[in-house]
């Protein structure tokens, strides 16, 4: 520490810091219109000068290191002379037409011409250069008439967006800041994740969905967590009274750091959407009617209080939500246990990484993310397999991007060439369901040519002999002609993993949405353990966890096999404990899966099906075979925010509250509990899933005395050792990453660092190549493959709500190869019939060289061309996730 003067006050402060740091720290304020902390230091608005004692020139407090005894003044004449140039010079030279301008209020041009009483520009130029508002982008307007060339915008959208789509153009007075090659923005390259807006000091860029709604000083900032993907972002509500006006990133954050992507910043019109679920809604003779919430639980409560009379607990079956908060999924399978009886509770994970939890759990003892957010822009290299982390895990995607610009090595195995493969140090255009063969090659290449961690496989693995016996095989040629990649590009890949110092393995559906993703995901395992790659810093095997809360969901046991944490419901010893801890006598016996469940109702196992925030009729394969069930399900019920295709099925429908109006944690993939705050109160006659949850568990019999959801969080901790110290104080401002066993315990960023969650050592399980259920034959001569596209979440219930996330993408398509195309007569464009043993859909062809030949590609969010009528129901035997990533399919002209 060393002591400086400004402004006559002596302050402390730490060495190596600069002025502008030390200023705010201490309440005294600078102007600054370019810097922005730790990434942009160009000093080049200067409007932070100060003076410094001793000093013959004027210093940019940005740039300028304290030393012990400095005496600045921040504010002496000169200073002020030389600022009221600058601001003159600016706003001289723009159109600042503050009266109407957006950033009225919010805008430190016109903050820092009002401090230093500057009423009207005092140079007037004879003609201002030539600029056009670029109205293109669907979310952004730029308007560099108001631009002060700060160059923020330029270096977020480079260096922490890694977008690199601005710059500035042009040479001295001309120079502006463009997009790409000059293009509009809605042209260019741009993402619309609008962190470039966020940074603007001006209203030269502005999010037109903000435009008119509402002045800096009429909003007041909720913070929250997003509530789409399983980065968790942290992010403000921008809240004019109970509308929300727009969203901001929270800065200084561990998931996101001050960035949000496209659908988490302008992705937010469905909470106040008209078509929101308001009433609860009972079926009569085929149609709905309003009714009241006593009318429609003495409803639910009578059918199923019959139903367990009858035929007992295990007639019921209930899918619990991974966009619901952990509170609510605590409950929910509360209410199947405790209340009814039944282990026959699952969620969206079955669909997702169910093989991951199987597969990690079996490896390494914990089937989560073992690294942090933050940590992957210091890998030296990534190894992303069957993950499109730039549209599907943004926010990480940048991470990914920031890491490149640093020098780090990439290899991305994907069937598509993602963005990030564009990007790629080698990119494996593996076939669909190959990527077994691909891990066992790579090993293969690392244990014959000795790049192994030895010392690290001695001491912290078992079962290295068993994976040896079975790579052998695996040569390079033999993994070349299975998976369709040159054979060269496999050793190439394995020694580039191997030989990095610090190596990152990034993966998603692609590795665990297949017949055999449980032993995908532990081949993923394997190769790690091989090369000493878990337990590190900018290491690890990191599944990238979908759903806002998917992690949670899991976690709190909304799983047929497991109580919260983890904890088996195989173990007498647990069943004991929640007895104990419930009050009841509990199940022991292992419930159904999600996947499950459907046949069971068509086998009359299930006779009630209780559904809250999911939608199997878009997001289960096999459509026609979900819709058939549903249909012959005696009683269902919908807990959700909208109407949606599976609500339409339901017997009662009721309206649940969104995100925006509840109280809770997400856990995100980094497996960090982070809070959720209501921002406004509840729309129409919703109410919170929990309260109607609990209400619900009454009628059954069970009383619970929960009165908030902090309080179902202390319940939480008592009973999951894993979120023992977790609760609401401790997780404010950054949130805590489970394991936190106790108050005093800080969380834990990095798993199985000395010793592996499993016991003392992790496992290595090989696996021998199982090509998938379905493959292309001379009916069907396609692979078909789907997933998910940057702009739309899931089955639309909630971006398809959004105006501008529909006009960037509003409807199905299929991506073909262009010699595909071609060969059937098919023109870029036009509809065709996509069609598998299971359906058949009409959807327009995009044809691209972005997939290789065989191949097809589609989302599937869209109502319009369902991929799910498509997709194949075929299960992996171990965690029964439905191969969603292959099935056989046809292409037709129509
Ligand atoms: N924009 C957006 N973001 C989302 C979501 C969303 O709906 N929209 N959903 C969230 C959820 S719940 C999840 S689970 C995640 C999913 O995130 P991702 O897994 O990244 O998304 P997908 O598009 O399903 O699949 C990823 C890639 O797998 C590739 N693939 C297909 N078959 C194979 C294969 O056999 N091997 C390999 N190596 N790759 C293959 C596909 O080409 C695809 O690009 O995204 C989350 N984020
Ligand atoms: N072909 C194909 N199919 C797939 C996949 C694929 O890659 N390919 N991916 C699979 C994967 S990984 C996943 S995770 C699943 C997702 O499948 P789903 O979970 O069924 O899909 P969502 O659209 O996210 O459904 C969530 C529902 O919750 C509602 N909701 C949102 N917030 C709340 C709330 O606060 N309370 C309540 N009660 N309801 C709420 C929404 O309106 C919506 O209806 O899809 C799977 N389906
Ligand atoms: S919106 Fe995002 S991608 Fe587009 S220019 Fe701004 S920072 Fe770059
Ligand atoms: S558009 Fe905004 S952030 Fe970008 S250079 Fe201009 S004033 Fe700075
Ligand atoms: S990256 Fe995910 S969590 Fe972050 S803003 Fe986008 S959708 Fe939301
Ligand atoms: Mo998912």
């Amino acid at each position: 520490m060393i002591t400086i003067t400004i402004d006559n006050k002596i302050i402390q402060a730490e060495e190596g810091k600069n002025i502008l740091q030390v200023a705010k720290e201490n309440g005294i304020h600078i102007p600054t219109f370019c810097h922005l902390d730790g990434v942009h230091d160009t000093f080049s608005c200067r409007i932070c000068v100060v003076e410094i004692v001793g000093s013959k020139k004027l210093a940019p407090a940005c740039n300028q290191k304290i030393y012990d005894g400095m005496v600045i003044h921040t504010a002496s004449p000169d200073v002020l002379s030389a600022r009221r140039n600058i601001v003159n010079l600016l706003i001289s030279n723009g159109q600042h037409d503050c009266m109407s301008c957006e950033a009225n209020g919010d805008c430190s041009l016109q903050s820092a011409a009002y401090d230093l009483g500057i009423h009207m520009p005092a140079f007037k130029m004879e003609s201002l250069p030539e600029q056009i508002i670029d109205d293109s982008s669907v979310m952004i307007t730029r308007d560099n008439r108001k631009c002060i060339l700060c160059n923020k915008c330029v270096t977020v959208c480079s260096d922490l967006v890694g977008n690199k789509v601005l710059s500035v153009g042009y040479r001295g007075s001309s120079s502006e800041v463009i997009c790409d090659y000059n293009d509009g923005m809605g042209e260019s390259s741009c993402v619309q994740c609008g962190n470039c807006v966020q940074v603007c000091p001006t209203g030269a860029l502005v999010s037109k969905k903000s435009v008119g709604k509402g002045r800096a000083w009429d909003i007041t900032k909720v913070r929250t967590t997003c509530p789409y993907c399983g980065v968790g972002c942290q992010m403000y509500l921008h809240m004019k009274g109970d509308d929300i006006v727009g969203i901001s990133a929270v800065e200084g954050t561990k998931a996101n750091d001050g960035r949000l992507c496209v659908k988490g910043r302008y992705g937010y019109d469905f909470v106040r959407s008209n078509d929101r679920l308001k009433t609860p809604l009972i079926k009569e003779n085929g149609v709905f009617r309003e009714a009241s919430w006593e009318e429609a639980l003495t409803l639910i409560l009578d059918k199923m209080n019959a139903i367990k009379k009858e035929s007992g607990p295990d007639a019921f079956a209930g899918l619990s939500s991974a966009r619901c908060t952990n509170e609510e999924n605590y409950i929910f399978q509360k209410m199947m246990r405790a209340a009814i009886g039944t282990n026959n509770v699952d969620h969206c994970a079955r669909l997702c990484h169910a093989s991951t939890v199987a597969g990690l759990a079996t490896t390494l003892g914990s089937g989560a993310m073992t690294n942090t957010i933050d940590e992957v822009k210091d890998s030296d290299l990534y190894f992303i397999i069957g993950s499109n982390t730039t549209e599907t895990h943004p926010v990480i995607g940048m991470n990914v991007r920031q890491g490149l610009n640093k020098g780090a090595k990439l290899i991305v195995a994907e069937p598509r060439e993602i963005p990030l493969a564009k990007q790629a140090d080698l990119f494996l255009q593996i076939k669909p369901g190959t990527n077994i063969p691909l891990l066992n090659g790579m090993m293969h290449v690392i244990i014959k040519e000795d790049l192994l961690d030895k010392e690290y496989v001695n001491s912290r693995t078992e079962g290295f002999e068993e994976l040896k016996e079975v790579v052998k095989e695996y040569t390079p040629e033999v993994v070349a002609r299975i998976c369709g990649i040159d054979s060269n590009d496999l050793v190439k890949a394995a020694k580039m993993y191997a030989t990095a110092p610090t190596a990152s393995i990034l993966y998603a559906m692609g590795v665990t949405q297949h017949s055999s993703g449980t032993e995908g995901v532990m081949s993923v395992s394997n190769m790690a353990l091989l090369c000493g790659n878990i337990g590190k810093y900018a290491c690890g095997v990191n599944p990238l966890r979908g759903q806002n809360n998917v992690q949670g969901a899991c976690d709190m046991g909304a799983l047929p096999t497991d109580f919260p944490g983890y904890q088996k419901v195989a173990n007498p010893d647990v069943i004991k404990k929640f007895e104990k801890a419930w009050g009841v006598s509990l199940s022991d016996k292992k419930g159904l899966t999600a996947t499950e469940m459907f046949e069971a109702i068509l086998e009359k196992e299930i006779r009630c099906l209780y559904i809250m925030g999911e939608n199997p009729m878009v997001s289960d394969p096999d459509s026609n075979h979900v819709e058939h069930s549903l249909k012959e399900c005696e009683f269902v019920v919908v807990q959700d925010i909208f109407m949606t295709e599976t609500a339409q099925l339901a017997d009662v429908v009721l309206p649940a509250t969104s995100f925006a109006e509840k109280n809770g944690t997400f856990t995100n993939t980094e497996r960090r509990v982070q809070l959720v705050n209501a921002a406004m109160k509840p729309i129409g006659d919703t109410r919170l899933d929990y309260e109607i949850l609990i209400d619900v568990m009454k009628g059954l019999g069970y009383e619970n005395s929960f009165t908030n959801s902090a309080e179902i969080l202390e319940e939480i901790a008592s009973v999951t050792p894993s979120y023992g110290g977790m609760s609401i104080d401790k997780i404010q401002e950054d949130g805590i990453q489970w394991p936190c066993l106790d108050k005093d315990h800080p969380g834990t960023p990095i798993l199985h660092t000395e010793k592996f969650s499993r016991g003392e050592k992790a496992i290595f399980k090989p696996a021998t190549y199982r090509p998938a259920e379905e493959q292309p034959d001379e009916e069907y001569p396609f692979i078909f493959t789907t997933g998910r596209i940057l702009y739309h979440y899931h089955t639309r219930t909630m971006t398809g709500k959004v105006d501008g996330l529909n006009k960037l993408s509003g409807h199905s398509y299929v991506e073909m190869n262009p010699e595909d195309a071609a060969n059937l007569g098919i023109a870029q464009g036009e509809i065709v019939e996509v069609s598998s043993r299971r359906g058949k859909v009409n959807v327009e062809a995009h044809v691209t060289d972005t997939i290789e030949k065989g191949v097809l590609f589609m989302p599937f969010h869209f109502e319009d061309g369902k991929a799910n009528l498509l997709t194949n129901a075929a299960l992996d035997p171990i965690a029964k996730i439905p191969e969603l990533k292959v099935c056989a399919a046809t292409v037709k002209k129509n």
